[in-house]
């Protein structure tokens, strides 16, 4: 791409992210996501940090509004002038005594990404800013940290475990969808699902409103998710209190490579605080960097997410397999093996199809084309995989991949995913995620630190 390609295409990711700014924070996308997700609010801040750093410690800092008095980052935070009561009534976050009152919130989390974004913004602001932004989000970080561990690592395994799959950000991903069919479902949903009634409560949902129906959760996923959520509502949102053989527990790969590089980027922030990370902390922190191991599957050369109840792997393959590599917890045999279905070059092309990564590998049982997170390529996960490659000193592929990400979205706007085989934009328009880390991607190329 010409140099004032990329400067239009810089433009329009611009262009995307005002539109969606909402004072302090910016929503994922104006109709389906009007309110603030954690993971999304994290992407934009690393995007954003190049061109507007104070707006992207903003971005931060709103998150912080919705921290629950035990350290916990929900996975939304709503906008209070938006009705949304379908929504709201999932959580009904003011009933919990540790939520924040003058928010108000979902009640579970998302992919622990606040550490490893608010290094990154730290980078772009002026020394002295610098410092006071990190020295305020510190105490705030290492909080959701041990939370996570205290309350989500009940066994000291190392590796945390989630209760819902929107908790684990590529929400209708096959492994957590199977295990979820596996459960023993409600009177309910069962009875709409046998009447086909399933189709009656597309009425009440908001996504299919302004996106085919047959491009999100189908509508037996959609009703297995409310159940699921309402059965962790039953039970305060705490896992301790889960009855473990009537709910769906995960120690979800995603998650927990995610965790891992945010544990890395917390021991940076604490070092630049002169500060340390030390305690029970310090010790769950270690027992992640060497948990992996345990989610290797040797037969299928992938890494899986985990059944925290039965220690059952999760073997269908995803995207996530490659996160791990983000992490550096990856020895060089398995690197190996992982890389070797990426890039040109690789023998498998179901990982490697016309318009790379696809959250499912396009020969696998499991892949649908249009189906959110069941095939289509993502920009989150190709510039997580990005990230993981630079790690390992993948130069050729970081090129490629970059290349046919920014492509993807030069041709097809800043859409929220796109058709791995054909490069079709679907989902949400003018997605602030994949504008925001498609400014990421223009910037760390053309300063060359591939
Ligand atoms: C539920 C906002 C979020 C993303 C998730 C994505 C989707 C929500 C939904 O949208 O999830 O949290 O309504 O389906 O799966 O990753 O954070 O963009």
């Amino acid at each position: 791409m010409s140099p004032e390609g990329r400067a239009a295409l810089a433009d329009r990711a611009r262009g995307v992210l005002d539109r969606n700014r909402r004072g302090t924070w910016t929503i994922p996308s104006k109709a389906l996501y009007p309110h603030q997700w954690l993971w999304d609010s994290c992407f934009t801040a690393i995007g954003l940090a190049h061109h507007d750093a104070r707006r992207a410690a903003g971005e931060i800092d709103a998150l912080f509004r919705g921290q629950w008095g035990n350290g916990m980052l929900p996975h939304m935070i709503f906008a209070s002038r938006i009705k949304d009561i379908g929504s709201k009534r999932i959580w009904q976050s003011k009933r919990h005594a540790q939520a924040p009152r003058d928010v108000e919130t979902s009640c579970i989390t998302q992919p622990p990404l606040p550490a490893i974004a608010s290094w990154r913004v730290a980078q772009h602001l002026p020394v002295d800013e610098r410092r006071a932004f990190l020295a305020n989000a510190y105490p705030r970080l290492v909080a959701y940290h041990r939370w996570l561990y205290r309350e989500r690592d009940l066994e000291d395994r190392g590796l945390v475990t989630l209760m819902h799959p929107w908790e684990c950000g590529l929400d209708t991903t096959p492994p957590w969808m199977r295990a979820l069919h596996e459960m023993s479902e409600p009177w309910w949903v069962r009875m709409a699902l046998k009447l086909r009634l399933a189709r009656v409560a597309r009425l009440f949902r908001r996504d299919t409103k302004f996106i085919p129906a047959a491009e999100r959760a189908s509508d037996g996923d959609g009703l297995r998710m409310l159940a699921l959520a309402r059965h962790a509502k039953r039970h305060d949102f705490e896992l301790r209190r889960l009855p473990p053989d009537e709910s769906v527990l995960i120690e979800d790969l995603a998650f927990n490579s995610l965790l891992c590089v945010s544990n890395t980027a917390l021991g940076q922030i604490a070092e630049e605080l002169g500060e340390t990370v030390d305690g029970d902390l310090a010790r769950s922190i270690d027992l992640t960097a060497h948990a992996f191991d345990q989610l290797w599957d040797d037969d299928s050369g992938h890494y899986c997410s985990r059944n925290a109840v039965t220690g059952d792997l999760l073997t269908i393959p995803t995207v996530a397999t490659f996160f791990p590599l983000w992490a550096g917890v990856v020895d060089q045999a398995r690197a190996g093996r992982l890389i070797g279905l990426l890039g040109n070059e690789s023998e498998d092309q179901g990982f490697w199809p016309a318009h790379p990564v696809p959250s499912v590998p396009t020969n696998a049982r499991q892949f649908q084309e249009r189906r959110y997170w069941k095939g289509p390529t993502w920009v989150n996960t190709n510039w997580i995989v990005i990230q993981g490659l630079r790690v390992y000193g993948e130069h050729a592929v970081v090129n490629e991949l970059t290349e046919r990400t920014i492509g993807l979205v030069e041709r097809g706007g800043c859409a929220e995913y796109f058709s791995a085989l054909t490069g079709e934009a679907m989902g949400a328009e003018e997605f602030s995620w994949t504008a925001a880390l498609v400014l990421d991607l223009l910037a760390t190329e053309s300063s060359g630190s591939v």
